[in-house]
């Protein structure tokens, strides 16, 4: 019996590693823009893996405000959470409110349940960066991170990558800080988030979603990191539309 269980989970979990060591589309960070841009990925038929550093996917939304469970979305962004069976009650206007941990957990399992192959307790180090153009990622486990264990990473292939690391950028700021390259900003460089302006930020985070270096796009607050928008605090509708663009923009490309 202990060997069966063992060797049921050894088996499976290589069998879905080796299946995913070359991919469509590399997600990096599971919160709610890279499980969004997953999930209809993965319904345009892609292959796509999502890499979550945490042990559980879900980024910033579970937590509403000041951990306060509930978060808005406003009224644009409503079609996404029909297409995920996401509860919502009008509140004022054109903003809805959600308890967080419906919302994120439906994300997660309408994702996966789509084909999307999320690893979690993994973190991206580092892109593959051949013929000036990203085609792959460099991973290891978390706690080999947390731990600054000397211990070298693999690598996944990837037609297009996405940062989708929130606030930290961290994809893009890792790209820019090795190469010596130009990204697409105004000024060429990861120019960092600015302080908060709700309405300006759930904007510009749509339009921040783009490929800003050849085989590598960004999501979501990443967006607004990278190109110097505003932040906007837990207001979501910007980030499921984002999670929407960036898929689309994907699918258009490798069409
Ligand atoms: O920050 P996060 O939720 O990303 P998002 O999709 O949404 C932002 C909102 O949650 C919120 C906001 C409101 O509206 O401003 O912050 O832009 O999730 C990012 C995920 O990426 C993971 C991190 O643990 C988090 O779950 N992550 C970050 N860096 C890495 C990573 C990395 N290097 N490798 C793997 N995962």
């Amino acid at each position: 019996m202990e060997q069966i269980v063992s060797k049921g989970i050894v088996d499976s979990y290589f069998e879905k590693l080796k299946e995913n060591l070359s991919v469509d589309v590399a997600i990096v960070g599971g919160g709610p823009s890279g499980l969004v841009a997953s999930y209809y990925l993965a319904q345009k038929g892609l292959k796509v893996a999502l890499y979550e550093r945490k042990l559980a996917p879900g980024g910033g939304m579970w937590g509403g405000a000041m951990m306060f469970n509930e978060i808005v979305v406003q009224k644009e962004a409503l079609f996404i959470l029909d297409e995920f069976h996401i509860t919502y009650k009008h509140f004022e206007k054109d903003y809805y409110t959600l308890d967080s941990v419906h919302a994120t957990s439906a994300l997660i399992y309408h994702a996966t349940k789509s084909g999307v192959t999320i690893f979690n307790c993994t973190s991206i180090e580092d892109v593959v960066f051949q013929d000036n153009k990203v085609c792959g990622i460099v991973l290891n486990w978390s706690p080999v991170h947390r731990e600054h264990m000397h211990v070298d990473p693999l690598f996944i292939m990837a037609k297009a990558v996405i940062d989708g690391t929130g606030h930290d950028c961290d994809i893009a700021r890792t790209l820019e800080r090795k190469n010596n390259i130009k990204l697409n900003t105004a000024t060429g460089k990861v120019m960092g988030e600015r302080s908060l302006s709700v309405d300006e930020a759930e904007r510009t985070t749509v339009e921040n979603t783009k490929e800003i270096f050849p085989g590598l796009y960004v999501s979501g607050m990443a967006s607004n990191g990278v190109s110097g928008g505003f932040r906007m605090g837990p207001i979501f509708g910007g980030m499921l539309l984002s999670g929407k663009k960036v898929a689309d923009l994907i699918a258009e490309k490798l069409k």
